[in-house]
């Protein structure tokens, strides 16, 4: 084996079987190596007399993560993964796939050409190829419906969600499970059928093709499920055309051929690279870059939220779904009561909708305990304070948790904007304070927003992005700055979107422009759904006077328009319904304003709807990230998609950004300037990028930006 290649296969051999193991750590994908070692010693095995059948398996936590993704879009050494299969499925000795744990993508297909499968009761199998904008390309759109039925395989591969050990035994893709040592029982498995004149091939196993051969329904049905959950994404059409080949195409191997090709006009589509970027962006967002790698991590073992509010709740439920018991404490015994109802009528719907079982849902629920009383947090590992933005009151609280809780506790606090470090000031405990900032509903949305407090701790730090990882978050860390990364972003986007209407654009049309960009929902959908009431109430208090592009949103509040909650806002809604229709008597206002202040209405287009509102983002998106309060440009990707609805095939503005051209970016925003000045002026390191034609990618890292752009970092005292 040569040294360059990527991965390798150990291979042995006990009681006359031969053991290939895959070795690519930590989860031992497809590499060159891997593909190399494989087709190796599957001969290997095959001119070995004494063997008799052979057993694939993984080193250490994985089966096979599936194709080496890094390899994508690059030119790549050993044999291709077709020809390593191959060899698999036409082995003249039977091959059993011991799967010790995730088999995913290419890993699972490599098990589908073996001719059995058992796995240990923690392996877990899937094709999750169209989270990267790609297919299955090494066989599974042709061998998964042959095992599972066409239905159920493309319910599989549109969603990517994958199966455990348990379902897997069901649903036949398992033949056995081993509850004790896999290899042992693998080898009694296979010995039994060393001696049988034919070994069973998935490829030969045409029943639940032939059932579904003349019937549209299944196709349509995945159809639908594809434009209801995959709306935008190439792959999902591609994946369907390759089943609907498997159940029409008599021969398996033109089925494959076909496979091939849409895979291929995948692997070429401009979504791919935008989805395997968020892919690897997410896994870098992780990492803190001065933070090392072995940065020791605190146990949270048990933690506590304060407040038991919709945020409140939400994250008790995030913890107490990672198996983290949680105590949730309210002051005031009718809203500890509503809060907890809530969280078990949102269990009960999971329940209802098929997504937990009522024993999984009494688990969790045995996991959160209610209480009234501070002292009961004093030996928890974490707390969460989640009550309602408000400095003075989160002072109060961390003070008091600062006195109750042990030392060693961390205390974070669940805020939008508020200064971390006031927080820290409140305690003795500065080093232990940090900022989660979830999204609503936080049991849903994947985003989180990890704040640095000047003083947060490294072990904190890393202890935070770890918990983030296990309760199942993306976890991105920004700096303590005024609107940390997203809502920062958020503010010039929804301050285009508002100038559009004030030039001549309705909501529907600056809606419906950005919805088919993409975006899960339009500005003004989103607004009426956040309620317009908040900001208007905050400027009356705090007796601001309304900025230009919040009059429009004043004045509907004043004419008791605040949105989806009272049925009224920027659009009209049904009672019960949350569609959005027409509002022409709105119209009058918006007029009325672009009047009184010597706005000339026109007609935009939708392209000039997006670029503005897009673009927006990318220029503060670029300030961010010149003033280090973001670490990296993914990082805004990571938080744009998961956060606030960016279509994840377009890989998130910044990546968009750069796909577009940094150059093409800075002449849309000197043609926008003729509005607006001040507004479009390129934040500097835009400008320094694009004169040097580069990307947000080629940024210089975090600790060298400021002196490159004479700008100091010390700009982080929140709000
Ligand atoms: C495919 O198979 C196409 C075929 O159908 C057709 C081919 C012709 N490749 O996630 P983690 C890295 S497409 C390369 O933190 P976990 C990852 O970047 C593939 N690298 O661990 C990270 O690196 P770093 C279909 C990979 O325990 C490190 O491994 N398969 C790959 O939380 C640890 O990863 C998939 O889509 C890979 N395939 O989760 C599965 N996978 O440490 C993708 C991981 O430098 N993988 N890395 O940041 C996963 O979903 C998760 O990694 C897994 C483990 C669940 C396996």
């Amino acid at each position: 084996m040569t040294n360059e290649l990527k991965g390798k296969v150990n291979y042995s051999v006990n009681s006359n079987i031969a053991i290939l193991e895959v070795d690519n750590p930590p989860v031992n994908p497809l590499s060159s190596g891997v593909r190399a070692g494989l087709a190796e010693f599957i001969e290997k095995a095959n001119s070995d007399e004494s063997v008799k059948g052979v057993i694939l398996t993984g080193a250490g936590r994985s089966f096979i993560a599936g194709a080496d993704i890094s390899e994508f879009g690059k030119s790549f050494d050993g044999p291709d993964l077709n020809t390593a299969l191959r060899a698999i499925e036409f082995s003249k000795k039977p091959v059993l796939a011991a799967i010790n744990g995730t088999a995913l993508g290419g890993g699972l297909e490599t098990a589908l050409v073996c001719n059995y499968r058992m796995g240990t009761n923690k392996a877990i199998v899937g094709l999750p190829e169209v989270n990267l904008g790609l297919l299955p390309g090494a066989g599974g759109t042709q061998r998964l419906p042959r095992l599972v039925g066409p239905s159920q395989s493309l319910k599989m591969m549109l969603s990517g969600t994958p199966l455990s050990a348990k379902k897997a035994l069901e649903q036949g893709i398992l033949d056995a499970i081993s509850e004790n040592s896999l290899i042992d029982d693998a080898i009694a498995f296979l010995q039994d059928k060393i001696d049988l004149s034919d070994h069973p091939k998935v490829r030969d196993k045409n029943e639940k093709l032939l059932e579904a051969r003349g019937s549209e329904n299944v196709l349509a049905e995945a159809k639908a499920l594809a434009a209801k959950t995959r709306r935008g994404q190439f792959a999902p059409g591609q994946i369907i055309a390759c089943v609907e080949a498997a159940i029409n195409e008599d021969d398996f191997d033109v089925g494959l051929k076909k496979e091939s090709d849409y895979f291929l006009e995948c692997l070429m589509n401009p979504q791919r690279e935008a989805m395997i970027h968020i892919f690897f962006g997410e896994r870098a967002a992780s990492k803190i870059a001065d933070i090392p790698k072995d940065t020791p991590l605190m146990p949270i073992n048990t933690a506590g939220i304060v407040g038991s509010g919709t945020m409140g709740g939400g994250i008790a439920m995030n913890l107490a779904n990672a198996g983290i018991p949680v105590l949730i404490l309210d002051q005031d015994e009718e809203n500890l009561e509503r809060g907890m109802g809530v969280i078990e009528k949102n269990y009960q719907m999971m329940v209802d909708r098929g997504r937990m079982s009522q024993d999984q849902k009494d688990i969790v629920m045995g996991l959160i305990t209610p209480t009234l009383s501070y002292d009961d947090l004093a030996d928890v590992d974490m707390v969460v304070e989640a009550v309602y933005e408000n400095l003075e009151l989160k002072e109060e609280i961390f003070k008091t948790l600062d006195s109750v809780t042990k030392d060693s506790a961390i205390l974070a606090s669940n805020t939008s904007g508020l200064d971390i470090d006031a927080l820290a000031a409140s305690t003795n405990r500065p080093g232990k304070v940090v900022g989660t900032h979830f999204f609503s509903p936080a049991n849903v949305m994947r985003l989180l927003e990890v704040v640095r407090g000047k003083d947060s701790s490294d072990e904190t730090m890393a202890t935070v992005m770890s918990l983030g990882k296990k309760i199942g978050k993306a976890a991105v860390v920004s700096l303590n700055a005024p609107g940390f990364i997203g809502n920062r972003m958020l503010a010039g986007y929804t301050y285009q979107a508002n100038m559009l209407l004030l030039e001549g654009a309705l909501p529907s049309q600056v809606d419906n422009a950005l919805e088919s960009f993409g975006m899960s929902m339009g500005p003004f959908r989103m607004l009426d759904l956040v309620g317009l009431d908040l900001g208007w109430r905050a400027r009356k208090l705090a007796n601001i006077e309304t900025p230009l592009a919040n009059k429009i949103s004043d004045e509907l509040c004043e004419r008791d328009r605040f949105g989806q909650k009272n049925s009224k806002g920027f659009y009209n809604y049904s009672e019960g319904s949350r569609a959005p229709n027409p509002a022409p008597e709105n119209e009058e206002i918006y007029k009325e304003i672009s009047t009184k202040n010597n706005i000339q209405r026109r007609e935009i287009s939708d392209q000039e709807i997006v670029d503005r509102c897009i673009l927006a983002l990318v220029n503060e998106g670029a300030r961010i990230l010149e003033e280090g309060v973001a670490q990296r440009s993914g990082d805004m990707d990571i938080v744009y998609i998961n956060g606030y609805g960016f279509p994840i095939w377009r890989g998130g503005p910044m990546f968009y950004a750069n796909q577009l051209g940094l150059e093409e970016i800075i002449k849309k925003m000197d043609i926008f300037s003729d509005l607006d000045k001040e507004f479009w002026k390129p934040a500097p390191l835009l400008q320094k990028l694009a004169d040097q034609s580069a990307t947000f990618g080629e940024a210089p890292a975090v600790e060298d930006r400021a002196e490159l752009l004479s700008f100091k970092v010390t700009n982080m005292g929140g709000v």
